[in-house]
């Protein structure tokens, strides 16, 4: 029997593309994706799609019941620009959601769960390079102590209830199909979008703030082979460090500048500044791939090819 699957927040950046990814997989029927609202119709349309607020947990639990569902992502998060404009709504969100897909799970008929952290647990006393899976944790984000909390408490349900609950630490996520919401890592998608559309852009970080980050193919990648990983290899249940490429603002202006020589850029941070610089610069991510033989492919220039291409196509039309 495959797997009956509840996507909670797949209209978001990554739900959106790991929706279309496990339907691919699983059979679109096996696929049930949910969001607060139908704001992406062509997921909406291209197979089940339930209404649900993350934090009502009878919602949550009548569609699992519904669907009979064994597994569940839980996608649905407020990132670390929009928690600090929104401090109890990021705690709220971020961490009754993970308590309501938690205590199903706790039930016995949920399998299996997901649930995404972030180098936002990282703080500004911890080791900026390379990053190592067990450091200190200091996070100065609200969306940060709320992975960090949460990374605790999937540990807890795990020891505590058996729990099957798998985690990754997200760098920031490169992609073109839907955009990033309220994160610092956004001007990573930006840049290429006004790369093409207009040829300009004003960068709200300064130009050597080196970050983790990674394309959204590794990323889904990386998602679904630790959720296919034998549970008896998995020595982490709070969350794994997992790393592609890093770079700074200007080098992935130089990276696009290769491909449109009249592309130009500009410098004007704002808070996001502080944020990322209370992150790392690079993560090391050993343990993934020791444990589940976790391999990134696309490096920064192999990416911008692919997202240059992709948004040609959309904006212009362009092969
Ligand atoms: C953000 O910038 O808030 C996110 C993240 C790194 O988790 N992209």
């Amino acid at each position: 029997m495959p797997s009956r699957i509840l996507i909670i927040g797949a209209c978001g950046q990554i739900g959106s593309e790991l929706t279309t990814k496990l339907r691919e997989i699983n059979g679109i029927e096996n696929v049930i994706a949910s969001d607060i609202n139908t704001r992406k119709l062509d997921l909406v349309n291209s197979g089940p799609f339930e209404i649900i607020d993350a934090k009502n947990f009878n919602a949550i639990k009548d569609c699992c019941k519904h669907y009979n569902i064994d597994t569940i992502y839980l996608m649905a998060a407020l990132l670390s620009a929009t928690g600090e404009k929104y401090p109890m709504e990021a705690w709220d969100l971020n961490m009754n959601s993970l308590f309501h897909v938690l205590n199903l799970a706790k039930g016995g008929t949920i399998k299996k769960v997901y649930w995404p952290s972030s180098i936002a647990v990282f703080g500004p006393t911890t080791p900026r390079e390379l990053t190592p899976q067990h450091t200190i944790c200091e996070p100065t984000t609200v969306y940060g102590i709320t992975k960090q909390v949460g990374e605790r408490w999937c540990e807890y349900y795990y020891k505590k209830y058996g729990v099957d609950v798998r985690g990754l630490r997200y760098p920031g996520i490169i992609s073109h199909k839907a955009m990033p919401g309220g994160g610092t890592t956004d001007y990573a998608v930006e840049i290429y979008h006004e790369a093409i559309k207009t040829g300009k852009y004003e960068c709200f970080l300064s130009e050597n703030t080196n970050l983790p980050m990674m394309f959204m193919d590794d990323a889904i990648k990386a998602t679904i082979d630790l959720m296919d990983a034998p549970s008896e290899d998995l020595t982490i249940r709070s969350s794994y460090n997992l790393a592609a490429i890093s770079f700074t603002p200007k080098q992935i202006y130089e990276s696009i500048k290769a491909h449109l020589p009249d592309f130009t850029m500009t410098y004007q941070p704002d808070f996001r500044q502080a944020i990322a610089d209370s992150w790392p610069s690079s993560i090391d991510d050993s343990v993934a791939r020791r444990d589940w033989n976790w391999q990134h492919r696309f490096d920064l220039d192999a990416m911008t090819k692919v997202m240059l291409k992709a948004l040609r196509k959309k904006y212009h039309n362009l092969i």
